[in-house]
């Protein structure tokens, strides 16, 4: 049946996305989920031993429209339930817990079978879980994590590892600037304050490039994972003494480094060779830029979580336990891998 309620502006996307890629690398089928073993979870709701008749009804908390890498998250999720035959509910929160809260405690009073929530931030999500949890409602955490102490209060996290993710820009740039004497100064663009990638991609990056004493992060500029606040604060920076400009950008995502571009090649500057620029995400756009030698690294994350939660939302209903936490296989991409990429790219 498929039907699909939706209340999401979803922004419409030249990409078709067929609902099967899993990797970056080349068309997967969405893996099995493994069988049940001893490290995995318990599913909270009554488990029926037959497959419902009635569609599934999935309640999906989406965090917002602030990059490219969400609203191609957003259709994989609309695509995948409309294959699968699952009833998708969706809200878009706008960025805002608080909106995240409301959309929550609307499923809860309309009963839908399973709970998605995509966190705009990871801490403060306790009590809400724990309504969840009182109405008998099994919770799926997709692309961003949760901070909580009761493990039990969701089913499964579905989303990438943030910290590799840093770990391997770290590597990258350690690796590319092994030659460039004296120190080299890095200006990082941050995403989201209080999300889990903004966090964690935050933390691999430093821990890695902790290895060499000459890098050193001298600019930290928070700018919400944003194409334009990505701009701006590049902008800014570059208002500073010349002596003051870094010879690497680390951003957060691709959306950041774009709008960093931007502002580089206002001021002259060639971005990819004045200044060494990595980003995370992986979109269709930042490959481009690759190409064009604006960017020279892309961390792969990838948005097309659609497939994977409505498998997870089906095997909950059909009382099957499921791994704490489901990871994509990622990769990095660089100038020299790019061309190769960009013929392959989904979003
Ligand atoms: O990298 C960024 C988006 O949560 C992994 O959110 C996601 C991040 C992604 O806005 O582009």
């Amino acid at each position: 049946m498929g039907k699909l309620i939706t209340r999401f502006m979803i922004m419409a996307l030249p990409l078709l996305l067929t609902g099967c890629m899993w990797s970056g690398t080349g068309p997967q089928a969405v893996p099995e989920l493994p069988p049940v073993n001893s490290t995995r979870e318990p599913v909270s709701s009554q488990p029926t031993s037959e497959a419902p008749t009635d569609p599934i009804v999935l309640g999906f908390s989406q965090l917002g429209t602030e990059s490219n890498w969400r609203n191609a998250n957003t259709t994989s999720i609309v695509d995948a339930a409309e294959e699968s035959g699952v009833t998708l509910i969706m809200e878009n929160a706008e960025q805002s817990q608080e909106k995240q809260f409301e959309a929550i405690r609307s499923f809860i009073q309309r009963r839908v079978d399973v709970i998605a929530i995509a966190p705009v931030v990871q801490e403060g999500w306790e009590p809400i879980l724990q309504e969840v949890k009182q109405a008998g409602i099994p919770v799926i955490i997709l692309d961003r994590s949760v901070n909580v102490r009761d493990g039990s209060l969701y089913v499964t996290f579905i989303g990438s590892d943030f910290y590799e993710e840093g770990v391997k820009a770290g590597k990258y740039i350690l690796d590319k600037m092994r030659n460039f004497p004296g120190p080299v100064s890095i200006a990082e663009l941050e995403g989201t304050l209080g999300s889990t990638p903004s966090i964690d991609r935050g933390r691999g990056f430093r821990d890695t490039i902790k290895a060499d004493s000459r890098f050193q992060v001298t600019h930290v500029l928070p700018a919400d994972f944003t194409e334009e606040q990505g701009r701006i604060r590049m902008e800014t920076l570059l208002e500073k003494p010349k002596a003051e400009w870094p010879q690497v950008l680390y951003a957060h995502n691709d959306d950041m480094a774009i709008g960093a571009v931007e502002a580089i090649e206002q001021a002259g500057l060639n971005p990819g060779s004045d200044m060494i620029i990595i980003s995370v995400d992986g979109t269709r756009r930042a490959v481009d830029y690759m190409i064009q030698g604006k960017i020279n690294a892309v961390v792969e994350c990838n948005p097309l979580l659609g497939p994977l939660l409505m498998q997870a939302t089906k095997e909950i209903m059909a009382g099957r336990t499921l791994p704490k936490r489901m990871v994509p296989p990622e990769d990095i991409f660089t100038q020299e891998t790019a061309a190769m990429e960009a013929q392959d790219r989904k979003y």
